[in-house]
């Protein structure tokens, strides 16, 4: 029997943005309380997702979010095919952190274009601080061809989009990347940010010419 192929996903934030509680919803576990403790380290959860009547599993790294565990969840970041990137609308800091801090950290071990990832506001639930500009969000978006969901753990919204859109993410960019390997013909390829995709090949290849 074929095992379904597993995609190694992180799942990104300051503490108490509603990572682990996202990933609990998900796997139907029930919405967790204000008791939760912060995750020590890392856990990772398989979860399985039917995609175009092919199961894959998507192997999710919860991270914490505090600082003195931040070299950890960089070296967890290393190896990864998919991020989602969580902010709680009702606290800027958190979104600030994801421009400023996190998004900075994780550039600087993966190529962040490259990598198919998920921008999530959670806590839609709650009222959006007003420190949080939807121009501020527009500009990270095209920065680096990120998606965006908004979403409330509460509401049950838009949880299960997080990991289909990011399967659909994952797979397609194997897809065009083959593609472009394969006929060394950029046009056929049609990726959101592929124009990026295209210039960050070509710099691979002038390089090693
Ligand atoms: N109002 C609201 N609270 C949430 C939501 N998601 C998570 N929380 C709460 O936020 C707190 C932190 O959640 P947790 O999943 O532990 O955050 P983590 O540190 O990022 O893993 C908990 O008290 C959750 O109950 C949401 O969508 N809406
Ligand atoms: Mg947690």
């Amino acid at each position: 029997m074929n095992l379904p192929k597993s995609y190694h996903v992180n799942i990104i934030g300051d503490f108490g943005v509603g990572k682990t509680s996202i990933i609990n919803s998900f796997k139907k576990l029930g919405f967790q309380d204000k008791n939760t403790t912060s995750t020590i380290g890392i856990n990772n959860f398989l979860i399985p997702i039917k995609f175009e009547n092919k199961e894959i599993i998507l192997n999710v790294y919860d991270t914490s979010g505090q600082e003195k565990y931040q070299s950890l969840t960089l070296n967890s970041i290393r190896n990864c095919e998919g991020l989602i990137l969580v902010y709680d609308r009702s606290d800027y800091k958190t979104f600030e952190n994801i421009c400023k801090v996190w998004i900075k950290s994780i550039n600087e071990v993966i190529d962040l274009i490259l990598t198919p990832c998920i921008l999530v506001e959670n806590k839609c639930d709650l009222v959006l601080d007003s420190e949080i500009k939807e121009e501020k969000i527009n500009e990270i978006i095209k920065q680096y061809s990120l998606k965006f969901i908004r979403t409330s753990v509460i509401d049950n919204k838009n949880i299960k989009e997080i990991f289909y859109n990011l399967a659909e993410m994952i797979i397609n960019k194997k897809n065009q990347i083959l593609i472009f390997d394969e006929k060394n013909n950029i046009d056929e390829v049609i990726y959101m940010g592929f124009v990026l995709v295209k210039e960050k090949l070509k710099d691979k290849k002038k390089k090693e010419t």
